[in-house]
């Protein structure tokens, strides 16, 4: 398989470019299932060692359902599937354009479309590495919900959704510092298990399964430094273009966030992403995120028949 590996932010995307599995017809969240049933091994070698680390999502290019689209994408990682990852698509519009796929930047920013499961996003590209995402419609589904959590105590939070689900905590539990990355993802995880727990969940049942806290911006010019616990216990290198969205929406339905007011969203590696929104005509809110991302690698991925990992260390 011939992939191309970048980073948002220090947060790797590894896409798969030639020789991922043919999915065959249907809307994007057909074929992520047919993934999921008939694929998932070519998720897991491609994702897990000795090829990646839990750090990685991966991307499958897939062909659009609307022509309009420069490509579909099913993005994964080490615990499953993804619906939408910002910080992912930042790195597949960047790696589209470092293919050539992507034209015209001598007059000026470019829009391209990507087709993902759950709703086609725009992307602007001013230049070669800069990608502003205008993401699926956000929401603030449960405000203030309280959970009693053992070695923390009462947390608040809301649950809101930006593309995946998150619980955005009101405070971190310790300083949003890489020395504390242990601390911050056992307490993350505590707080994961608690809601799943008590059945707090996002719309129809579905798992809360990002966790994100925030702390004073520590960088000139950010708003808020944040940590998200990725599903599969990994931490977001990168602010979070979901969570970024999610706390937007969180933000403006409080009516602390005006529309276009932009928000700078620093992560715990003080890596950027800005981001402002705007209100659709169903009355919506609709995010964009803005990321740079760098190419780092252009690799073919080897599975040798007699090779006891070629699906990874599981
Ligand atoms: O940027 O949306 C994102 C994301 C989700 C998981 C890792 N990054």
């Amino acid at each position: 398989m011939k992939v191309i590996d970048s980073h948002t932010g220090g947060e790797p995307t590894r896409v798969i470019i030639e020789g991922g599995p043919d999915l065959g017809e249907g809307n994007l969240t057909e074929r992520l299932k047919r993934m999921s049933e008939k694929y998932d091994h070519i998720r897991k070698s491609v994702i897990l060692e000795p090829r990646g680390s839990d750090v990685w999502v991966g991307a499958l290019l897939c062909p659009p359902v609307d022509k309009s689209c420069t490509t579909g994408v099913i993005f994964f990682n080490n615990s499953g599937y993804l619906g939408m990852c910002g910080h992912g698509t930042i790195g597949v519009a960047v790696t589209l354009a470092h293919m050539g796929l992507v034209k015209g930047f001598e007059s000026g920013p470019v829009k391209i479309k990507i087709e993902t499961p759950v709703g086609i996003v725009e992307v602007t590209m001013p230049d070669l590495n800069t990608a502003s995402v205008q993401n699926v419609a956000s929401y603030l589904y449960k405000e203030k919900v309280e959970i009693e959590v053992e070695e923390l105590g009462f947390i608040t939070g809301d649950v809101a959704w930006g593309g995946n689900w998150f619980f955005l905590a009101d405070k971190a539990p310790v300083a949003i510092t890489l020395a504390n990355e242990a601390k911050l993802n056992h307490y993350a995880k505590a707080i994961k298990a608690t809601l799943s727990a008590k059945g707090i969940t996002g719309r129809d049942g579905a798992e809360i399964d990002h966790i994100e806290f925030f702390s004073e911006a520590e960088q000139t010019g950010a708003d808020s430094k944040n940590y998200v616990l990725c599903p599969g216990n990994a931490y977001d290198r990168s602010p979070c273009g979901t969570g970024t969205s999610a706390k937007i929406a969180s933000l403006a339905t409080k009516g602390l966030l005006k529309p276009g007011q932009i928000w700078v969203q620093d992560s715990i590696i003080n890596s950027r992403f800005e981001g402002f929104y705007e209100i659709n005509q169903a009355g919506e809110i609709i995010p964009t995120i803005t990321g740079s991302a760098y190419v780092h690698a252009e690799s073919t991925l080897l599975r040798h028949t007699e090779d006891p990992f070629r699906n990874g260390i599981l």
